[in-house]
């Protein structure tokens, strides 16, 4: 009776131990947060958390007859981007790709700008200001419409 304890304590010792080795050699859980490397000089390097790169609710592109700038924005889905027309500029803004216009929608110009609900990318007539509630998540290239050459880019992310 004596010897059968004296072994239930060893088996419990043995396993304990395993597990306890077993568990320490399990590799630290992956956070998921994006990791950059600052050198911070003498040869030395220092991993660094990495925010979301100009991210907000609200973007403004100008545009001054040859280039918007920035050309290529970030939001967060729901925000909005407004786009300004300097000087006079003939300006009419459109998701890609001409002449059609389908990129954000998948619908074409003449089907879309007829809906006053303004669910597309699309300014559908030439102004000075343009604002547009992005509820998609992606990549959104555009161009102007009366300057077809002139492009950019709205990515939105969650
Ligand atoms: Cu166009």
């Amino acid at each position: 009776m004596q010897n059968t304890l004296i072994w239930i304590v060893a088996a419990v010792i043995i396993l304990g131990g395993g597990y306890w080795l077993w568990q320490s050699q399990t590799p630290a859980t992956d956070t998921g947060t994006n990791v950059g490397i600052v050198d911070t000089g003498a040869g030395s390097q220092v991993p660094v958390e990495t925010g979301p790169v100009n991210t907000g609710m609200t973007a403004t592109v100008k545009y001054n007859g040859s280039t918007f700038s920035p050309a290529e924005v970030t939001i967060k889905v729901g925000g909005t981007v407004t786009f300004e027309s300097e000087g006079g500029s003939s300006m009419w803004v459109a998701s890609g790709p001409h002449p059609e216009h389908t990129g954000y929608s998948g619908t074409t110009r003449s089907a879309h700008c007829p809906d006053t609900s303004n669910a597309s990318f699309d300014q559908c007539v030439a102004g000075d200001s343009y604002t547009f509630a992005f509820k998609k998540i992606g990549t959104w290239p555009y161009h102007n419409h009366m300057n077809a050459g002139v492009f950019g880019k709205v990515t939105v992310v969650e």
